[in-house]
């Protein structure tokens, strides 16, 4: 077991595609975890293990791997670079100390660099960029530094300069040692920098001096004083300027040709903070909810948080927790103190990909999983039960994406909820609401790719069978001017008869305002005992629809007139007179038919704004405004919610994947009365 500050714990970020899982299988081969290295497309690397990536060729999920260096334990979490699967990403956030932001040599920032980038800052973590597949045709590591520096808004620092690119790629310029190293069969010899190179080498090794001497006011005094840096005070001041975000390092390589790899290797466990070197965690007291600190260190009261749930097809639950402070040993009372209550620990292990080794213990620094701890839930907070402690929820995006699911035999209604149930525990981007108005259960994901992951685990994980149809679009029905309408319900041969009999006014209110009724009867027409059964007549079938069955919204009824029968009126009879009273107003009310509108923004590159716009267009939206963000320009817009569906993919195949977007519900809107007909004419025939 390492102790804390012989640990990194590191996130791999990126665009997708840009080489993170290759990396981390790099990184892995140097340092001897494993004796030869995989290839994603032939699925037979440590971290795509999963049958959905090795079938995709992509990461969906995230996974922690692990190896040792130089005496040091680094824990690397690789994560999915796909937009439909950043889910996987914002967990890894909460249990590392540090990331590494890969950026393809060939694209420069990419939309999701950006998010991830985005990500990263929120949390506060100290990075390194590292410029991969410098050996691929028109890889350029100047506009790769020119792309970070103009898309991300930031002054990189880099720590090495290429020797060659594209297929001439071969090493490293080291600019804190200026040595030369150069790989071949992944094997690193140190040299002198190649004489092409050295002025560009002098140059950068200067701006990397003067980078660490502004880091804090005594380094600078310091550099001003003697002109230079001692080695101590250069490897310090980086440390202190990379963990205060203040350098933000480049390195640069190739993961897929085993160059480079073995320099960012030693670059993590020299630069990036071990996890007692990061700041204290801001936490609260569960009770009090007042602002604590962790600080990270072993000999303290235990704090942990769980940041991955995942039911394992062989081992069942496995709960993927940090320690954050203190030890813990299987047999060990912790507090929950998310949930409020206290569990015993059984198994602890430590994960490699998909292997698991149970440990002893862990302690401050650890990354580690439960197994079979059942009832515990992402986000979860654990403690000492003594000294109760709470973190800050991960927090995910909002799923944007939906499909009506239903089971294909009625048999299987209940298999379907709970699977539906698990799922939406281990994914929290993944949703799942009965919608009781559309009688439609919903599901709800990042992407279209996302859902269609989850149907497929659907049958390969709980064996469920489904079917999948486009949600309903809860239309609204309202009305346009005042009208009157009359109802009667008369049943007087033989027995008991039954009367109710009513007049009724409706108009239109301001959208939004809902319902009103008014009780205008005068002398006694209807005694006021039966108004409430009017009413309630009213609002069944309002709530009932009448034009294609969607509720009545929006309107005002009032009662003025009406008559009764000593004996035989009855609520019942005033329900169905009121009901039968306002159909026949609502009819000659000029009724229609209305429909959500969503504000959605888009945000994509100049380029594509063309074709973002239109696409806006030919589904009726309407634009509101084209503003730049960053390098990137968003579109503001309100567009009917029926026009939406499988946005994602629409967008993704007009921006080649580079566009994003986000909509929420604006307001209801009357239907254009040719689509209103067909939507009516296809209420009748269900
Ligand atoms: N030429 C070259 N190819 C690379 C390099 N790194 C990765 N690749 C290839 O690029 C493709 C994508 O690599 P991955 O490692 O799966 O990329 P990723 O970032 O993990 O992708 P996602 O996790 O799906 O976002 C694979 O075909 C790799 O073999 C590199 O340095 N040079
Ligand atoms: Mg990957």
């Amino acid at each position: 077991m390492a102790q804390a500050q012989n640990l990194r714990n590191v996130l791999v970020v990126g665009h997708g595609s840009c080489g993170k899982t290759t990396l981390c299988e790099a990184i892995l081969y140097n340092a001897r975890a494993i004796s030869r290295m995989g290839r994603v497309e032939e699925g037979t690397t440590v971290s795509d293990y999963g049958q959905d990536e090795i079938k995709r060729g992509i990461s969906i999920s995230l996974s922690v791997l692990t190896c040792e260096y130089q005496g040091v334990r680094v824990n690397i979490l690789d994560t999915p670079g796909y937009q439909d699967f950043v889910g996987e990403a914002k967990e890894a956030l909460a249990a590392v100390d540090a990331g590494i932001v890969v950026v393809d040599a060939v694209h420069g920032v990419e939309v999701g660099t950006e998010v991830m980038w985005g990500y990263v800052n929120e949390r506060s973590l100290p990075r390194m960029i590292f410029i991969n597949m410098m050996d691929k045709e028109n890889a350029d590591f100047d506009r790769t530094l020119k792309s970070l520096r103009d898309d991300l808004g930031i002054s990189p620092t880099p720590l090495q300069l290429p020797i060659g690119q594209a297929a001439a790629f071969k090493g490293v310029v080291d600019l804190l040692k200026m040595k030369a190293v150069v790989f071949k069969d992944g094997v690193a010899s140190e040299e002198e920098i190649p004489e092409e190179l050295s002025q560009e080498a002098t140059r950068f090794h200067e701006r990397l001096i003067e980078d660490i001497a502004e880091v804090d006011d005594a380094l600078t005094e310091r550099y001003l004083e003697n002109g230079s840096l001692t080695p101590e005070e250069i490897k310090t001041g980086l440390c202190q300027g990379i963990n205060a975000s203040k350098i933000i390092p480049v390195l640069v390589g190739s993961a897929e040709k085993n160059v480079g790899i073995l320099c960012l290797l030693e670059a993590i466990i020299a630069l990036l903070p071990s996890p007692i070197q990061r700041a204290p965690i801001l936490a609260f007291n569960p009770t009090t909810k007042e602002a604590q600190e962790v600080i990270p260190k072993e000999e303290a009261p235990f704090a942990a948080q769980v940041f991955k749930v995942t039911v394992d097809p062989f081992v069942g639950e496995l709960a993927l927790f940090r320690v954050y402070a203190g030890r813990l040993k299987p047999g060990d009372t912790i507090y929950n103190s998310t949930q409020g209550r206290s569990e015993r620990i059984g198994h602890i292990c430590f994960l490699h990909g998909k292997e698991r080794k149970d440990v002893p213990s862990v302690s401050c620094g650890d990354i580690a999983a439960f197994v079979k701890l059942k009832g515990i839930r992402i986000s979860d907070s654990l403690c000492d039960p003594s000294q109760p402690i709470c973190f800050k929820e991960i927090e995910f995006p909002s799923p944007l994406t939906s499909l009506a699911i239903s089971p294909q035999t009625k048999a299987d209604q209940e298999k379907l909820s709970t699977a539906l149930h698990r799922l939406s525990e281990e994914d929290s981007t993944f949703k799942v609401r009965l919608d009781q108005e559309l009688g439609q259960t919903l599901i709800f994901g990042m992407g279209e790719v996302h859902l269609e992951m989850m149907v497929g685990r659907l049958i390969s994980k709980f064996g469920v069978e489904v079917k999948l149809e486009e949600p309903k679009i809860p239309y609204r029905e309202a009305i346009t001017v005042k009208a009157k309408g009359e109802g009667k319900h008369k049943k007087q041969t033989g027995g008991r008869g039954q009367y109710g009999h009513c007049f009724l006014e409706i108009e239109p209110l301001p959208t939004g305002s809902g319902f009103e009724f008014e009780n205008k009867i005068f002398g006694g027409a209807i005694p006021s005992k039966y108004v409430p059964a009017i009413e309630k007549g009213v609002k069944e079938t309002m709530t009932k629809g009448i034009l294609a069955g969607y509720p009545v919204v929006d309107t005002k009824v009032t009662v003025y007139d009406g008559t009764f029968h000593e004996v035989d009126s009855s609520d019942i009879a005033f329900q169905l007179a009121g009901s039968f009273a306002f159909k026949k107003a609502f009819e000659n009310a000029r009724p229609v038919l209305l429909e959500p509108i969503m504000k959605v923004e888009v945000i994509a590159s100049e380029s594509d704004m063309g074709n973002v716009i239109g696409d806006l267009n030919s589904k009726r939206g309407k634009i509101q405004g084209v503003e730049p963000k960053g390098k990137n320009q968003i579109v503001r817009s309100l567009v009917p919610q029926a026009e939406m569906h499988k946005y994602s993919s629409t967008l993704n195949s007009l921006t080649g994947g580079r566009g994003t977007y986000s909509m929420t519900f604006s307001h209801y809107e009357v239907v254009p009365s040719h689509l209103a007909e067909a939507i009516i004419a296809q209420s009748k025939a269900e």
